[in-house]
């Protein structure tokens, strides 16, 4: 077919396609969402239906990508993985962490009124995305302890932020005074010493955060019943895996030797 004259400009398209051969990270992360959680009355410092929905639609995010070996969430972010050889849209950085994202984003406002039915959305969230690329398995872990390090820094400091607010009557200026300069022992200390919190009895989602794995479930599939052309054959199904654990560890990694080596199908 005959190009038409204005066809050059194709060529002002920069070409982002992503080095072979290394792990490909897509992360989104909510837009403003400290003004988010406060407009739609999330509890503080954790809400469970908030968290929940992060993960469905990070679930549905799987769902559709099949390259993603594993996914990372904790508060307003989420981590896809793909697999390290995969060629997916060519492998090109615009294309896949516009896809995810956009995709995750709609999930989140599909899939609200599941999480949140008492409370309508009161405007469209956005998240933003981008893509990172790890060279080598020991780059990618440290990403991942990186992320879950940051969930329980977090965690740990708003634990003790809004103790301090709701069982302690501190106002928020001095429950921040009270925790300038602390380690992260001083923290457990005072949660357990003034509150008879023990930090490490709090709910792992909270502490870990949520990390999606794809289960395979081997299934029996009939077909033609009852007809001479009756048969059943074995068939592997895939599922989303939701779990609260740790990740820095080499145990989860020994659990899971298909991750990091051989691909998952
Ligand atoms: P950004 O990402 O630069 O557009 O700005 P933010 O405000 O999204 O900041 P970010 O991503 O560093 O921090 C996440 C915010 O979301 C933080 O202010 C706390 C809030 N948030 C996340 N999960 C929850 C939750 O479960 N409950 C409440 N109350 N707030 C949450
Ligand atoms: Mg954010
Ligand atoms: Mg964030």
């Amino acid at each position: 077919m005959a190009k038409s004259k204005f066809e050059y400009v194709r060529q002002f398209e920069t070409v982002d396609k992503l080095l072979p051969n290394s792990w490909i990270v897509v992360r989104i992360d909510g837009k403003n969402f400290h003004k988010f959680s406060d407009i739609h009355g999330f509890e503080k410092p954790n809400d469970l239906r908030g968290l929940s929905l992060m993960s469905e639609s990070a679930a549905s995010v799987m769902t559709e990508f099949k390259d993603i070996i594993l996914a990372y969430g904790q508060s307003d972010e989420y981590s896809f993985v793909m697999k390290k050889d995969t060629t997916q849209y060519g492998r090109r950085a615009s294309k896949l962490s516009t896809t995810i994202t956009s995709l995750f984003s709609s999930s989140f406002v599909f899939l609200w009124p599941k999480f949140f039915s008492d409370k309508p959305l009161q405007y469209p969230p956005a998240f933003d995305g981008r893509c990172v690329l790890y060279p080598s398995n020991k780059n990618l872990r440290d990403y991942l302890s990186w992320r879950q390090a940051d969930c329980h820094i977090n965690n740990l400091y708003n634990t003790c932020f809004w103790t301090l607010i709701k069982q302690g009557s501190c106002s928020p200026k001095e429950a921040e005074e009270r925790l300038k300069g602390t380690v992260s022992g001083d923290k457990n200390e005072l949660l357990f010493s003034e509150f008879n919190i023990n930090y490490n009895n709090e709910p792992e989602i909270f502490r870990k955060g949520t990390t999606l794995l794809w289960n395979l479930v081997e299934e029996e599939v009939t077909s033609g019943q009852g007809t001479e052309f009756e048969k059943t054959v074995k068939k592997t199904r895939r599922t989303v895996q939701k779990i609260h654990k740790d990740i820095i560890g080499n145990n989860f990694w020994t659990e899971h030797p298909e991750l990091l080596g051989t691909e998952v199908r």
